[in-house]
């Protein structure tokens, strides 16, 4: 069974947003038409409180993008994003949901961020989507969503440490910055995963 991830397509990572991917719009298109190839369809959300950890606001003297220890972790911080309930943090008006199954909801505790969807940065806590996938008999996961170098890499070097064949659609997914995805790619590459294209999945 084939499962398609949606990352986290909302409104805070979009054009306009306040952590926005560039050219972030140009993928949802795609990841509409994808959804159809597939068995299951669920979604990550970032879901953060007000007073996150990863926010630059939360630490004096501190702007996004700088990076600094967070209990021992490397964080980057961010402008405030996603916040629990707020429109940022719903998902894009664009992107079709109705063959989406489930949704799984991340970095809720103030003290450690979460890129992945399946694990916290510090792999202490899982949100249970490896054994929902698992419960659904899927063999197979692709990854598509913002952003290509944070959230989606971390989602599919899970996915591959979770023993799933793992693939990552590149035209529905955006970086933040182009370098870090080609190093990303590299990774996914050197742990067994595939980087392709939608209309590879069309041939699969
Ligand atoms: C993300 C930075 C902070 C992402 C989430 O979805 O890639 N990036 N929070
Ligand atoms: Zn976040």
């Amino acid at each position: 069974m084939k499962a398609l991830i949606l990352v986290d397509i909302q409104n805070d990572f979009l054009p306009g947003g306040k952590l926005a991917v560039p050219h972030g719009n140009e993928i949802v298109a795609t990841c509409n038409q994808l959804q159809q190839y597939f068995d299951v369809v669920v979604a990550t959300q970032d879901w953060h409180p007000a007073d996150h950890k990863s926010f630059a606001s939360q630490h004096e003297g501190r702007a996004p993008f700088d990076v600094i220890d967070l209990d021992g972790l490397q964080q980057t911080l961010w402008p405030d994003h996603c916040v629990q309930a707020s429109e940022g943090a719903e998902f894009s008006k664009e992107l079709e949901m109705e063959k989406v199954e489930a949704i799984f909801r991340k970095g809720m505790e103030s003290t450690i961020d979460s890129y992945s969807g399946f694990y916290d940065n510090g792999h202490r806590k899982t949100t249970a989507l490896a054994d929902y996938l698992r419960g659904k008999k899927v063999t197979d996961v692709y990854v598509v969503g913002l952003a290509a170098d944070f959230c989606v890499y971390f989602t599919a070097k899970d996915a591959l440490a979770e023993g799933f064949a793992t693939f990552i659609v590149e035209d529905g997914t955006r970086p933040i910055d182009m370098a870090g995805f080609e190093a990303a790619k590299d990774d996914i590459r050197s742990k067994g995963g595939s980087i392709i294209s939608s209309a590879d999945v069309l041939k699969k």
